[in-house]
């Protein structure tokens, strides 16, 4: 008779026995390829995940992660990685970083959960606090703590909602909001985000938004601002429109900077219709363009952002912040959920704030933009495939092009991404059209490891010209 076991049959013999994996900034930061990427244990792990997660859920690059830290992520076959996506823009502050896993295991030895609604605790109380001090604007703010981006946007929505008693919501062409049903009606591309999930929620509007490298002809910030003004002054009424929803800089849409001037006519407008400005700032905020956020670039200062990713250091967690009196429109008990806020995911931020004002992680964010907006210039400059250079601080992309100067070329992006995946650098691909190859580092990279990574992002422009 076997022995009896709680394993189920056929689950590797991971864990018991083997050291636990440490990672953070400690580990070594090299580029190490041990085996072809993925290796042969990540190709067993790929096959057993295939048993048992579903479908839906993609794989940007399937190599099995064992440890991460500082610019590298090392995998099961021992082969490390430079990072160059942060885990779609959450580890800025590195993976493991150790204030982040010091207050992370300190919390859960102490309690791992109340329910901030049922009783209260100190962490929550303090992001809320640091939040109101980084977020642009020094006016009274209040926040809320939720779990994900998608849930921070649906909050914000409902506070604009109850503060002008108006149900109209809009947004820009090509922004990315989230999944859930209200959110997927605020993202602009179809597949993979929407398709085949609709009813979508309704009186949500969009805008035409600020795109340079897309513009038919030249146009002006402000001039920009009005075209969407008169779209939404026409089609909507500005005083149906409970908020304006926008990222400073588009994200999954294709890292579009918008023309200067136009967020701040945009402050304009809403201000002078009562709409609520709502900057998302989950994949923009803390540190990453070089600036606390995004917004304080053009000294905009929004009624109510969203965070997330960045926030935490890994651990899920998200805020709505803005203006006391448009925030305490809501009722009591209307704004919550069981999770939102956990204390573990609190002391995480915390530690995460911690390190970015310790490290002066904003400036190292203004370095790292200049570091690698060189790197993409010399590679425009050899390849006509590369149509735009474009972001800001370490949220840098190119957008790849046909011989036109201007068709999008995903195919191309995929095969430089799917070069760099092969040769040890971890990148990822966005953009309405699939062609923008985008570059989020963890802040705490070195130079070294950066100049290492775009040495290989050139090589695959080169080996797939
Ligand atoms: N708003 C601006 O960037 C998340 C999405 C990855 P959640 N972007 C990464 C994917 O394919 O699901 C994002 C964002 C902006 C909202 C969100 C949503 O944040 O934490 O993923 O819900």
């Amino acid at each position: 008779m076997p022995p009896a076991s709680t394993t189920p049959a056929g689950a590797p013999a991971t864990g018991a026995g083997s050291p636990a994996p440490v990672g953070g900034p400690g580990l070594p930061q090299e580029r190490r390829l041990a085996t072809e990427i993925p290796g042969p244990r990540s190709k067993e792990k790929m096959a057993r995940r295939d048993r048992f997660v579903a479908t839906g859920v993609s794989t940007t690059l399937p190599v099995f992660v064992e440890a991460a830290g500082g610019g590298v992520l090392v995998d099961v076959d021992g082969n490390s990685l430079i990072d160059l996506g942060s885990g779609i823009a959450v580890v800025g502050v590195g993976n493991a970083a150790p204030r982040v896993a010091e207050r992370v295991a300190a919390q859960a030895r102490a309690f791992t959960h109340t329910c901030f609604m049922v009783t209260p605790y100190d962490g929550y109380v303090d992001v809320c606090e640091q939040l109101s001090a980084l977020t642009p604007g020094d006016h009274d703010k209040r926040s809320a703590l939720l779990n994900s981006g998608a849930e921070a946007v649906e909050n914000a929505v409902k506070v604009a909602r109850a503060h002008t008693g108006r149900s109209a919501v809009a947004v820009v062409d090509h922004a990315y909001h989230g999944r859930t049903n209200l959110t997927m009606a605020m993202t602009a591309k179809s597949m993979p985000y929407k398709h085949s999930f609709g009813p979508f929620a309704n009186e949500v509007y969009r805008a035409p938004m600020s795109y340079p490298f897309r513009e038919p002809v030249p146009i002006t910030g402000p001039a920009a601002a009005d075209r969407a003004i008169d779209v939404l002054e026409k089609q909507v009424g500005a005083a149906n429109l409970a908020c304006l929803v926008i990222e400073p800089i588009l994200g999954e849409g294709g890292f579009v900077v918008p023309a200067d001037g136009f967020l701040p006519r945009l402050r304009e407008w809403t201000a002078a219709h009562g709409i609520v400005l709502v900057a998302d700032e989950i994949q923009t905020g803390f540190c990453r363009t070089g600036d606390w956020f995004a917004c304080d670039h053009e000294g905009v200062v929004p009624d109510l952002i969203t965070t997330a990713k960045g926030i935490a250091g890994g651990l899920p967690l998200a805020a709505v912040t803005g203006r006391a009196e448009i925030m305490d429109s809501v009722h009591v008990g209307g704004l919550g959920g069981t999770y939102g806020g956990n204390p573990v995911a609190c002391a995480a931020a915390l530690g995460a704030i911690e390190t970015m004002r310790e490290q002066d992680l904003p400036a190292r964010a203004r370095a790292i933009g200049t570091l690698v907006g060189e790197r993409l210039r010399a590679i425009a400059d050899r390849h006509a495939c590369v149509g735009d250079v474009r972001g800001r601080g370490a949220m840098m992309a190119v957008e790849v092009v046909d011989e036109d100067g201007r068709s999008p070329h995903p195919v191309r992006a995929a095969a430089v991404s799917a070069y760099c995946h092969a040769h040890g650098v971890v990148t990822l691909t966005c953009g309405t059209y699939g062609n923008v190859l985008r570059f989020l580092p963890p802040l705490v990279i070195s130079d070294a490891l950066l100049t290492e990574a775009f040495d290989v992002v050139a090589e695959a422009f080169d080996a797939t010209a």
